[in-house]
Protein backbone atom coordinates (compact mmCIF):
# COMPACT_ATOMS: atom_id res chain seq x y z
CA UNK A 1 0.00 0.00 0.00
CA UNK A 2 1.28 3.28 -0.88
CA UNK A 3 2.23 6.05 1.98
CA UNK A 4 5.08 7.41 3.37
CA UNK A 5 8.16 6.54 4.49
CA UNK A 6 10.76 8.60 6.29
CA UNK A 7 14.14 7.14 6.00
CA UNK A 8 16.41 8.58 8.80
CA UNK A 9 19.22 8.24 11.71
CA UNK A 10 16.98 7.29 14.91
CA UNK A 11 17.72 11.15 16.19
CA UNK A 12 15.21 14.02 15.62
CA UNK A 13 17.72 16.17 13.66
CA UNK A 14 16.68 17.37 10.38
CA UNK A 15 13.55 15.30 10.02
CA UNK A 16 11.42 16.46 13.56
CA UNK A 17 9.95 18.83 12.02
CA UNK A 18 8.40 16.89 9.37
CA UNK A 19 7.87 14.32 12.20
CA UNK A 20 5.69 17.36 13.57
CA UNK A 21 3.98 18.23 10.87
CA UNK A 22 3.13 14.53 10.43
CA UNK A 23 2.07 13.71 13.79
CA UNK A 24 -0.30 17.19 14.33
CA UNK A 25 -1.88 16.35 10.96
CA UNK A 26 -3.01 13.00 12.21
CA UNK A 27 -0.91 11.06 9.20
CA UNK A 28 1.18 7.87 9.41
CA UNK A 29 4.58 7.02 8.36
CA UNK A 30 7.00 4.50 8.26
CA UNK A 31 10.48 5.23 9.95
CA UNK A 32 13.33 3.82 8.32
CA UNK A 33 15.91 3.49 10.60
CA UNK A 34 19.09 4.19 9.82
CA UNK A 35 22.13 3.00 12.23
CA UNK A 36 25.41 5.31 11.50
CA UNK A 37 27.76 2.20 11.36
CA UNK A 38 25.36 1.27 8.43
CA UNK A 39 25.25 4.45 6.94
CA UNK A 40 29.22 4.90 7.46
CA UNK A 41 29.85 0.90 5.67
CA UNK A 42 27.73 1.74 2.47
CA UNK A 43 24.91 -0.92 3.11
CA UNK A 44 21.84 -0.71 1.47
CA UNK A 45 23.99 1.89 -1.05
CA UNK A 46 21.85 4.68 0.84
CA UNK A 47 24.73 7.32 1.07
CA UNK A 48 25.53 6.33 -3.18
CA UNK A 49 21.81 6.81 -4.06
CA UNK A 50 21.22 9.86 -2.20
CA UNK A 51 21.08 12.87 -4.73
CA UNK A 52 23.37 15.12 -2.45
CA UNK A 53 24.59 12.09 -0.32
CA UNK A 54 22.61 12.93 2.91
CA UNK A 55 19.54 12.17 4.80
CA UNK A 56 16.74 12.73 5.19
CA UNK A 57 14.77 10.95 2.76
CA UNK A 58 10.99 10.73 2.06
CA UNK A 59 8.31 8.41 0.17
CA UNK A 60 5.56 8.78 -0.96
CA UNK A 61 4.62 6.25 -2.79
CA UNK A 62 7.07 6.00 -5.56
CA UNK A 63 8.36 9.74 -5.20
CA UNK A 64 11.51 10.04 -3.86
CA UNK A 65 12.57 13.47 -2.00
CA UNK A 66 15.60 14.67 -0.24
CA UNK A 67 16.30 18.24 1.62
CA UNK A 68 14.17 18.49 4.73
CA UNK A 69 13.11 21.42 4.02
CA UNK A 70 11.85 20.45 0.75
CA UNK A 71 10.10 17.76 2.10
CA UNK A 72 8.50 19.75 4.62
CA UNK A 73 7.20 21.92 2.11
CA UNK A 74 6.23 19.64 -0.17
CA UNK A 75 4.05 18.64 2.43
CA UNK A 76 3.38 21.47 3.17
CA UNK A 77 1.65 22.26 -0.32
CA UNK A 78 -0.34 18.76 -0.18
CA UNK A 79 -1.58 19.16 3.40
CA UNK A 80 -2.68 22.57 2.74
CA UNK A 81 -0.25 24.40 5.46
CA UNK A 82 1.09 26.83 3.31
CA UNK A 83 -1.04 29.40 2.87
CA UNK A 84 -4.43 30.15 0.96
CA UNK A 85 -2.71 33.36 -1.62
CA UNK A 86 0.38 33.58 -3.27
CA UNK A 87 1.27 36.26 -0.81
CA UNK A 88 1.03 33.93 2.45
CA UNK A 89 2.77 30.83 0.48
CA UNK A 90 5.96 33.44 -0.02
CA UNK A 91 5.65 34.85 4.19
CA UNK A 92 5.13 31.24 5.14
CA UNK A 93 8.35 30.69 3.27
CA UNK A 94 10.66 33.67 4.01
CA UNK A 95 9.89 32.47 8.15
CA UNK A 96 10.98 28.67 7.41
CA UNK A 97 14.37 30.17 6.06
CA UNK A 98 14.58 32.43 9.04
CA UNK A 99 14.04 29.32 11.43
CA UNK A 100 16.28 27.62 8.51
CA UNK A 101 18.97 30.29 10.15
CA UNK A 102 18.36 29.17 13.38
CA UNK A 103 18.78 26.08 12.76
CA UNK A 104 22.46 26.18 10.65
CA UNK A 105 23.27 28.93 14.17
CA UNK A 106 22.05 26.30 16.51
CA UNK A 107 24.22 23.17 14.83
CA UNK A 108 27.39 25.94 14.34
CA UNK A 109 27.04 26.05 17.90
CA UNK A 110 27.14 22.19 18.87
CA UNK A 111 29.47 21.36 16.29
CA UNK A 112 32.24 23.69 15.32
CA UNK A 113 35.17 23.71 16.46
CA UNK A 114 35.78 27.75 16.77
CA UNK A 115 31.91 27.79 17.59
CA UNK A 116 30.65 30.89 19.97
CA UNK A 117 30.42 30.01 23.80
CA UNK A 118 27.41 29.41 24.93
CA UNK A 119 27.06 32.76 26.51
CA UNK A 120 27.54 34.72 23.12
CA UNK A 121 25.41 32.10 21.35
CA UNK A 122 22.33 32.65 23.63
CA UNK A 123 23.01 36.47 22.96
CA UNK A 124 22.62 35.79 19.26
CA UNK A 125 19.84 33.72 19.58
CA UNK A 126 17.86 36.34 22.23
CA UNK A 127 18.26 38.90 19.29
CA UNK A 128 16.86 35.78 16.47
CA UNK A 129 14.10 35.08 19.39
CA UNK A 130 13.12 39.20 19.42
CA UNK A 131 12.66 38.79 15.68
CA UNK A 132 10.37 35.84 15.51
CA UNK A 133 8.38 38.01 18.73
CA UNK A 134 7.59 40.74 16.65
CA UNK A 135 6.65 38.87 14.01
CA UNK A 136 3.94 36.87 16.17
CA UNK A 137 3.20 40.79 17.74
CA UNK A 138 2.70 41.91 13.63
CA UNK A 139 0.32 38.99 12.06
CA UNK A 140 -2.73 40.94 11.60
CA UNK A 141 -4.47 37.74 12.63
CA UNK A 142 -3.08 37.42 16.11
CA UNK A 143 0.02 35.51 17.46
CA UNK A 144 -0.87 32.18 17.18
CA UNK A 145 1.30 31.29 14.28
CA UNK A 146 3.68 33.01 11.80
CA UNK A 147 1.29 33.96 9.09
CA UNK A 148 -2.21 34.22 9.28
CA UNK A 149 -4.36 32.72 11.89
CA UNK A 150 -4.21 28.77 10.82
CA UNK A 151 -1.09 26.42 11.47
CA UNK A 152 1.81 26.54 8.68
CA UNK A 153 4.61 24.37 7.82
CA UNK A 154 6.99 27.34 8.97
CA UNK A 155 5.12 26.73 12.49
CA UNK A 156 6.68 22.59 12.75
CA UNK A 157 10.18 24.09 11.95
CA UNK A 158 9.60 26.88 14.36
CA UNK A 159 8.56 24.74 17.14
CA UNK A 160 10.89 22.39 16.61
CA UNK A 161 13.93 25.07 16.81
CA UNK A 162 12.28 26.24 19.88
CA UNK A 163 12.37 23.09 21.60
CA UNK A 164 16.65 22.41 20.92
CA UNK A 165 16.96 25.42 22.19
CA UNK A 166 15.55 25.32 24.81
CA UNK A 167 16.88 22.21 25.76
CA UNK A 168 20.13 24.08 25.64
CA UNK A 169 18.74 26.78 28.09
CA UNK A 170 15.29 26.46 29.74
CA UNK A 171 15.07 30.34 30.10
CA UNK A 172 15.26 31.11 26.66
CA UNK A 173 11.68 32.48 25.91
CA UNK A 174 11.21 34.11 29.36
CA UNK A 175 11.29 37.42 28.25
CA UNK A 176 9.58 36.56 25.24
CA UNK A 177 5.56 36.43 26.33
CA UNK A 178 4.26 35.54 22.77
CA UNK A 179 6.74 33.26 21.90
CA UNK A 180 6.10 31.38 25.06
CA UNK A 181 2.42 31.24 24.89
CA UNK A 182 2.85 30.08 21.12
CA UNK A 183 5.04 27.19 22.38
CA UNK A 184 2.16 26.27 24.62
CA UNK A 185 -0.77 26.47 22.21
CA UNK A 186 1.17 24.52 19.92
CA UNK A 187 2.05 21.82 22.57
CA UNK A 188 -1.39 21.18 23.79
CA UNK A 189 -3.19 20.69 20.04
CA UNK A 190 -4.42 16.83 20.86
CA UNK A 191 -2.46 14.75 18.02
CA UNK A 192 0.93 17.13 18.49
CA UNK A 193 0.88 16.33 22.14
CA UNK A 194 0.21 12.17 21.22
CA UNK A 195 2.98 12.45 18.82
CA UNK A 196 5.45 14.70 21.24
CA UNK A 197 4.40 11.99 24.25
CA UNK A 198 5.30 9.14 21.62
CA UNK A 199 7.84 6.52 22.63
CA UNK A 200 9.35 6.85 18.89
CA UNK A 201 9.68 10.43 20.22
CA UNK A 202 11.15 9.86 23.27
CA UNK A 203 13.58 8.01 22.39
CA UNK A 204 15.18 9.94 19.58
CA UNK A 205 18.10 12.47 20.70
CA UNK A 206 18.31 15.69 19.13
CA UNK A 207 21.47 15.16 17.59
CA UNK A 208 24.15 12.61 18.17
CA UNK A 209 25.32 14.92 21.01
CA UNK A 210 22.57 14.10 23.00
CA UNK A 211 22.93 10.45 23.92
O1 LIG B 1 18.31 19.70 5.05
C1 LIG B 1 18.86 18.72 4.50
O2 LIG B 1 18.29 17.64 4.34
C2 LIG B 1 20.27 18.92 4.00
N1 LIG B 1 20.47 20.29 3.63
C3 LIG B 1 21.27 18.55 5.05
C4 LIG B 1 21.17 17.11 5.39
C5 LIG B 1 22.24 16.66 6.36
O3 LIG B 1 23.05 17.43 6.83
N2 LIG B 1 22.20 15.36 6.68
C6 LIG B 1 23.15 14.77 7.60
C7 LIG B 1 22.43 14.33 8.85
S1 LIG B 1 21.56 15.63 9.61
N3 LIG B 1 22.77 16.59 10.15
O4 LIG B 1 22.88 17.63 10.45
C8 LIG B 1 23.75 13.54 6.94
O5 LIG B 1 23.14 12.88 6.12
N4 LIG B 1 24.97 13.21 7.34
C9 LIG B 1 25.67 12.02 6.87
C10 LIG B 1 26.63 12.31 5.75
O6 LIG B 1 27.27 11.34 5.29
O7 LIG B 1 26.75 13.49 5.33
Amino acid sequence: MPGYTLTYFPLRGRAEHIRLLLGDQGLSWKEDEVQMQDWASGKRDLKKNAVFGQLPRFQDGDFVLYQSNAILRYLGRKHGLSGSNEQENAAIDMMNDGVEDLRLKYYRFLFLENAPNKEKYLQELSDQLAAFERILANNSKGPKFLVGDKISYADYNLLDMLHCNLDISPEILSSFPLLSAYVENLVARPKLSEYLKSDGRKKRPITPKHK
